[in-house]
């Protein structure tokens, strides 16, 4: 019989490196890795995992990694996951251990923090800051004793791993997430972390320089009520967009945001923040281009050039209302 092997899977972003690193950071052992950049959610279909292996998943959607999950649970590998995205339905199966909540307190470092009952706590909190759940992780983190200052730093960790995961190429971030992981195997936690490990400054600074040079890019349109930037297609714009839309939205709360950015083949992604005071409209604006997403926020795969001068139209009229 071959030797059993071990196949680490997880979303690139600081929730999924962070719910990783806890579960090895108790469970030591030798694992092939496989994360990508935070769009790459189809991880699973990379594991050539056969019978006997472990795979470990946290936070990619089981719904888009069914087939793959499928396929190995029949050659029997044992699977565990940890996640909190939409799963559709999920295959009952004595090789498949599922950890799934959908509840919009919930991050998958939370639940392997919950699993672990809560012996790798800081990476835990790093993950939850870095899906933006601040308050759930304030308040674990003032519980379990960390004071303001370092309840500041770790949230500053998750936004800084957070950022290194976004953008369209494997050479937009600063360092590949694999190798960020890597850093952060490193340390038993995020202080060492950030003490000894330069790159989570370089980052950090990285983010600042990517918004400084959106902002300085004059909208295509501002109202009281909307405002339009389109971007050019960089590495810059392609890290920044997201953290650009939840920028200026947080900046102006009653300002609906959209954030365009040229596509190298023609037309224009588009990223649409509802205003803050009033999170509605955000789907159905973007559903009449062809997009999708939440009320609070939507998105459009590529908008035809053609379609710009409708769209912005549209979108200064929105009303924002339930
Ligand atoms: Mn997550």
């Amino acid at each position: 019989m071959p030797a059993m092997r071990r196949f680490d899977v997880c979303n690139g972003d600081a929730d999924g490196l962070c719910a990783l690193r806890q579960w090895r950071g108790e469970f030591p052992a030798d694992a092939q890795l496989v994360t990508g950049l935070k769009r790459e959610i189809a991880l699973l279909q990379r594991v050539p995992a056969e019978a006997a292996d472990e795979v470990l998943v946290c936070d990619i959607a089981l719904e888009r990694n069914r087939d793959a999950l499928l396929r190995l649970l029949a050659c029997g590998a044992r699977v565990r996951w940890f996640d909190h995205h939409a799963a559709g339905e999920v295959p009952r199966h004595a090789g498949l251990e599922a950890h799934l909540d959908f509840s919009p307190d919930m991050c998958s470092s939370l639940l392997v923090d919950h699993e672990l009952h809560g012996r790798q706590r800081s990476w835990a909190l790093v993950g939850a800051y870095g899906d933006e759940m601040t308050e759930v992780a304030d308040r674990l983190a003032a519980g379990s004793g960390f004071d303001a200052a370092q309840r500041a730093a770790l949230r500053r960790l998750g936004r800084t791993i957070n950022y290194n995961a976004y953008g369209e190429q494997p050479s937009d971030p600063l360092i590949h997430p694999a190798d960020l992981y890597a850093l952060m195997a490193r340390h038993a936690d995020p202080f060492a972390l950030l003490d000894a490990e330069p790159v989570i400054g370089s980052i950090e600074r990285q983010r600042g320089d990517d918004l400084a040079r959106a902002q300085g890019i004059a909208p295509a349109w501002d109202g009281d009520s909307a405002r339009v930037v389109v971007l050019p297609d960089a590495p810059w714009s392609r890290r920044v967009g997201g953290t650009l839309a939840n920028a200026l939205g947080e900046a102006a709360p009653r300002q609906a945001q959209a954030v365009l950015r040229a596509r190298p083949g023609g037309g224009y992604l588009v990223s649409v923040r509802a205003p803050r005071a009033s999170p509605h409209g955000a789907q159905a604006l973007c559903a009449a281009f062809g997009g999708s997403g939440r009320a609070a926020a939507a998105g459009i795969d590529r908008l035809p050039e053609a379609e710009l001068g409708r769209f912005i139209e549209r979108f200064s009229r929105s009303r924002w209302v339930g």
